[in-house]
């Protein structure tokens, strides 16, 4: 039983051009907004081939930095980063709640578990609990972690089906982290592991408790902050993964958190 009602119709029922006809009602400045996402709307029709940011049709911007677009009832703020990286920020994206129910069904669906990594030649056991989903054939390896799929869960399928029109782009896994409280974190690192292609586009979903979310530039340069708050979505595109790391520090107090990246492994055929 899911809590929630999916918005989201896949395949023939979600024809681009309903799609168009909602984003050419907008006012300017969200026509404006949807200008890249329009192109990022002609790779739903290739949806089984986009796997790059450019192939997803997110590659290039026509907004300013840090602007602020609304769309529907999501207010997303574009963040242009150094070397054609970008995010897009979408606050609100899930109702607070929808988020407490993808919060209370994913704990009870996702098989979470404290894995052990090569970090330095060193065995260490990560300071969170994680779980792998996905497609059958998309594995993952990361950290000298190797990642077989679980199946999707009915509220991980919910999520997907709401985050892939919100990215225009399919993903056929996902990264579920839980982070039991402030004393849980994820190390600076770059989701630029080969099976993710060149230019990944990487959708992350909130739930829970609010985390600082660090992006820092691998060559130097100004870092950039977030806080990512409960029923939030980040996108990060463009040469993002190439050129940043991202990561969550500790931070004493904070509450539970679950943290959902959806990505595309390549070169895996969609069932
Ligand atoms: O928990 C987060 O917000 C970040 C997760 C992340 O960086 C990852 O899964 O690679």
């Amino acid at each position: 039983m899911i809590p929630w009602r999916i918005r989201t119709v896949r395949g023939p029922r979600c024809p681009l051009t309903a799609r168009r006809r909602v984003i050419g009602s907008r006012d300017r400045r969200s026509r404006l907004a949807w200008s890249a996402s329009s192109r990022a709307s002609r790779s739903l029709a290739r949806r089984d081939r986009a796997c790059s940011s450019s192939r997803a049709g997110l590659g290039r911007s026509r907004s300013r930095r840090g602007a602020a677009l609304v769309e529907g009832r999501s207010r997303v703020t574009r963040v242009e980063l150094q070397h054609g990286g970008f995010l897009l920020f979408h606050d609100p994206f899930l109702s607070p709640d929808e988020a407490s129910a993808a919060f209370a069904a994913l704990l009870v669906e996702v098989p979470l578990r404290q894995e052990t990594i090569r970090l330095f030649g060193k065995s260490i056991l990560q300071p969170r609990l994680s779980a792998w989903h996905g497609d059958p054939g998309a594995s993952y390896t990361y950290s000298g972690l190797s990642l077989l799929p679980h199946p999707w869960t009915p509220a991980l399928s919910v999520l997907r089906a709401r985050v892939e029109e919100a990215a225009a782009c399919t993903f056929n896994s996902v990264l579920v982290n839980h982070y039991r409280g402030g004393d849980d974190s994820m190390g600076k690192h770059s989701d630029d592991e080969p099976e993710l292609g060149q230019d990944p586009v990487i959708a992350s979903l909130s739930l829970g408790a609010r985390r600082r979310f660090v992006l820092e530039p691998k060559k130097g340069g100004e870092k950039v902050t977030l806080e990512l708050g409960e029923g939030n979505l980040l996108i990060m595109a463009g040469t993002t993964q190439h050129h940043y790391r991202h990561g969550v520090p500790k931070q004493a107090g904070r509450g539970a958190r679950m943290n959902l990246t959806f990505r595309r492994i390549c070169g895996v055929t969609r069932p």
